[in-house]
């Protein structure tokens, strides 16, 4: 690594550079932010958008002695790349490389990995409590947190505590740029951005245009501002009510600014907010100009244009087309979004019906209990959540929706292995604690044409709620049935003489056909059952299964307690004591790499199920054979 990057390896050399070195450091932060992205993909707006921030930020602050924490995580790269790790960037979410989100594992400047949005406040919340406890007094706990997570109500949970303590070490820095993926909606994003105008009304839509120009939404919401004088003259009142000192708003492009900021906050005696005015994708046109989203997260692209490689026709896409055809039969069916109108496919229905969409920010809480409430005055809501984003809403789904038997779809994209975000993106857990839910039905489409049919056999759930789920990326080849067995689609008949029946979830009939075949290859008959709705089980599974010698259940979820022990509680049940396998994921926090090559690693492939099938019939046959 040449260049002024070369020379750090870590906050201390940030601090050693002049003043005048540092824009020269902006722009090689800014090239190796945009070559790498366009190699492998990655949050690349958010990161541009940090630049300046992150650079103050390590100046000001003694990191990992302070502890910088950043919500969601998806904008740490320049952090990353200032704490000894520029080098490494060839490889970001490659097997093996740099994550895409904060690391212990790969540094100690890195605490939080976490990538659900939110929670940065609590964490400083608890690392300040603790730093005060044990009278560590030098230390500060140092929040960054976007105006997007701030619309989480775990955020606000935070502040109410924060402010609660007069002396508390923490430093809350919100990053505004005006968006989450899309424009931040609400209440909040409206006062965020009267908040960026304390410097008098005319200056404010000079700034604003300057600033954020192409944002018209927000340009609008100020042409048409009406607040009260008060909070034109004192708009920081909603923070300072609560009892947080408030510095800004601040250019978080211009460094000097930014730094003086911090070390004012740094100073002061108790909790602060420094409000920093961000571009999102800044220095980089097709990002500046990328009405979307600003290249929140682009696939790989071409530098000089910005073209992303296309994607083919994904899960989403059959999605987000049915859903409008469903909408144009159905006007009582309305959609929610928590802050992904896009990512989720939405947008077309938004488009469509543009009163019949709401977008209630990074609050899937809220999402679901707000869908209950349109169930109870009459409505059928379609929430459409990322799969691991749904765990935030469980209780919610539970109590408020289930209890009350309402007819609210839930629909999961990017359910099951994800790969290369990591861990905490991985939607692996929703068949599990799903599972204890009264009265909920989950389906599991196998392709596209399947996820039409219990799309619209969701919706025409009236007494209780409903889940659909599919995975990530390219919608699977169509696998047709050969045959009906109650409700459930019989792929592929292994014969007379029973031998293995595989009751594949949805995607996974892929493989559970190729497994089949091999299995046939070796004289072990195998029959492939595709249930289509995994609860409640089909009752006619338990006659298939006892006609079978042994039944393997594959899911691409964790293997504790989803659709495998449920079909082996159902049997149990049933007194019908063929033996069941499970095959799913590992409970484990899955580094990360991509979706193929997990799953290979974790045997859930044609060959992989086989030969473990195999070994499975042969240990039973033994077995037997000793028993006689
Ligand atoms: C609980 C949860 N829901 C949804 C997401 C998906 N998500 C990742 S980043 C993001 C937008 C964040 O906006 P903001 O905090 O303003 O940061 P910016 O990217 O604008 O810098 C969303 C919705 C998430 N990470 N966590």
């Amino acid at each position: 690594m040449n260049g002024l990057l070369g020379s750090v390896k870590g906050p201390q050399d940030v601090k050693r550079l002049t003043a005048e070195e540092l824009p020269k450091l902006a722009s090689e932060l800014r090239d190796l932010l945009i070559d790498s992205c366009a190699r492998n993909g990655g949050h690349l707006g958010p990161n541009l958008g940090v630049v300046e921030l992150t650079i103050a930020l390590h100046r000001v602050f003694d990191s990992p002695r302070d502890v910088i924490v950043w919500d969601t995580g998806h904008q740490s790269y320049v952090h990353k790349m200032l704490t000894g790790r520029a080098g490494d960037f060839g490889a970001l979410k490659q097997e093996g490389g740099l994550s895409g989100y904060p690391s212990q594992a790969e540094s100690p400047h890195d605490f939080v990995e976490n990538s659900h949005a939110s929670t940065a406040l609590s964490y400083a919340d608890g690392l300040a409590k603790a730093f005060k406890l044990r009278g560590e007094s030098d230390r500060k706990a140092v929040a960054v947190i976007g105006d997007g997570a701030l619309t989480g109500g775990m955020a606000w949970e935070a502040l109410n505590n924060i402010a609660g303590v007069k002396d508390l070490p923490c430093v809350i820095v919100v990053n505004d740029n005006g968006r989450s993926y899309s424009p931040t909606i609400g209440g909040l994003a409206a006062h965020l951005s009267s908040l960026r105008v304390t410097r008098g009304y005319e200056e404010v839509l000079e700034f604003v245009k300057g600033k954020i120009g192409g944002v018209p939404v927000l340009y609008d919401a100020l042409h048409g501002f009406k607040k009260g004088v008060k909070d034109v003259l004192a708009p920081q009142v909603m923070f300072e009510d609560l009892g947080l000192k408030y510095f800004g708003p601040i250019d978080g492009h211009d460094e000097p600014a930014v730094e003086a900021a911090l070390r004012k906050a740094k100073g002061f005696g108790g909790p602060v907010i420094v409000h920093v005015v961000t571009q999102k994708g800044r220095g980089y046109s097709p990002a500046e100009n990328h009405d979307e989203d600003q290249f929140h997260s682009p696939g790989a692209f071409d530098v000089a244009t910005g073209a992303e490689k296309p994607k083919g026709r994904i899960w989403t896409n059959v999605f987000s087309e049915e859903l409008v055809e469903i909408g144009a039969r159905r006007d009582d069916v309305v959609a929610i979004t928590a802050a992904m109108l896009h990512p989720t496919g939405l947008n077309r229905f938004a488009d469509a019906y543009p009163d019949r969409i709401y977008d209630v920010g990074i609050a899937e809480q809220h999402a679901l209990t707000s869908a209950a409430g349109l169930a109870l005055g009459g409505l059928h809501p379609v929430v459409a959540v990322y799969a691991t984003f749904l765990n935030r809403a469980f209780d919610q789904l539970l109590m408020d929706v289930a209890l009350h038997r309402l007819p609210v779809t839930v629909v999961l994209d990017r359910a099951g292995v994800t790969g290369d975000d990591g861990a905490s993106h991985n939607g692996m857990w929703d068949l599990s604690i799903l599972q204890v839910v009264p009265g909920l039905s989950i389906a599991v489409p196998r392709d596209g044409e399947r996820l039409v049919q219990l799309l619209n056999e969701a919706v025409a759930i009236d007494d209780g709620p409903s889940v659909l789920r599919f995975p990530k990326g390219p919608v699977a080849e169509p696998i047709e049935a050969v045959a009906r067995l109650g409700e459930m689609d019989v792929l592929r008949e292994g014969g007379e003489n029973g031998g293995v029946l595989i009751v594949a979830v949805g995607p996974m009939a892929q493989i559970a056909m190729e497994a089949a075949e091999l299995l046939d290859a070796q004289g072990i008959p195998a029959t492939v059952i595709d249930p289509r709705w995994v609860k409640p089980l089909d009752p006619a599974l338990v006659g298939a299964a006892a006609a079978h010698r042994l039944v393997a259940v594959v899911e691409d979820n964790g293997r504790v307690g989803a659709v495998g022990d449920a079909v082996a509680r159902l049997l149990r049940d049933a007194d019908v004591d063929v033996p069941v396998r499970t095959f799913g994921i590992p409970q484990e926090f899955l580094d990360h790499a991509k979706r193929a090559k997990i799953l290979s690693v974790i045997g859930l492939t044609g060959q992989g199920l086989a030969r473990d099938l195999t070994e499975a019939v042969a240990k039973r046959s033994t077995q037997l054979e000793n028993s006689l």
